[in-house]
């Protein structure tokens, strides 16, 4: 997290239009909090325990603390390449912000039934949020140039396949109380998802700087003057 840190604050360096800057500043911000938190789930800061039943679950509470800003942040970078209005970005903010939220619910709820029906709500909320990000978002990208709807496909596919996974590697982990996936690989697996939505995704967003000035114009003009 901390190298991409640095990559995306060296590939940030001398960019001084305000629009491109907030590409280069939300990034960075992904990978800074990200890091800070995996630094507090290392030194065993970022752990606690729930009891649901007679087992005792690790949950490093640290995830969501993460998650509940760099979430948001993700998705003000694919809004901001779409060209959204306020209005999307208010909607998929609020949705997101609504699933992490009720996924810290799941995580703490100590009773087993009451766990998985608050994943449910979460996820669903998450699949409404996907669903504006293949409707009102990819409508929005696509009225910008080419190469700016590409990228924007490019990473809103990523974007669902990598999110998609979260529930999944939830349910089947620790949290999920069924513990099909013991938790050195469910932390194995949300760090590769981490690694990839985050870091990964931010090395194609800011890998060319002429998509993003493309992306920061205003749309050309569609002939319904004259
Ligand atoms: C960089 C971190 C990212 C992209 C985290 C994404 C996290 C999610 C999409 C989490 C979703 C969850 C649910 C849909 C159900 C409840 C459990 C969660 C919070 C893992």
């Amino acid at each position: 997290m901390t190298i991409g840190t640095l990559y995306f604050i060296g590939r940030g360096r001398g960019v001084r239009d305000p629009e491109m800057q907030k590409f280069y500043i939300a990034t960075i911000f992904i990978t800074t909090i990200a890091g800070a938190m995996y630094l507090l789930m290392a030194t065993g800061f970022g752990l606690t325990q729930v009891q649901v039943g007679n087992q005792v679950l690790d949950i490093y509470w640290a995830r969501y603390a993460d998650w509940v800003f760099t979430t948001p942040l993700l998705l003000f970078d694919l809004a901001l390449l779409a060209g959204a209005n306020r209005n999307t970005i208010a909607t998929l903010v609020g949705l997101d912000v609504f699933m992490i939220v009720t996924g810290v619910i799941a995580a703490f709820e100590s009773v087993a039934a009451y766990r998985i029906l608050w994943w449910g709500i979460s996820t669903g909320a998450l699949l409404v949020l996907l669903y504006v990000l293949v409707g009102t978002l990819s409508e929005q990208a696509n009225r910008k140039s080419p190469e700016v709807a590409r990228l924007f496909s490019t990473l809103r596919n990523l974007t669902i396949v990598l999110w998609l996974l979260y529930p999944v590697v939830w349910i089947l982990g620790t949290e999920g109380t069924i513990g099909i996936l013991p938790l050195y690989w469910e932390t194995a697996a949300f760090m590769v998802l981490d690694l990839s939505a985050k870091v990964g995704f931010g090395v194609l967003l800011l890998r060319s700087r002429s998509t993003l000035e493309a992306a920061t114009k205003p749309e050309p003009a569609t002939a319904t003057t004259g």
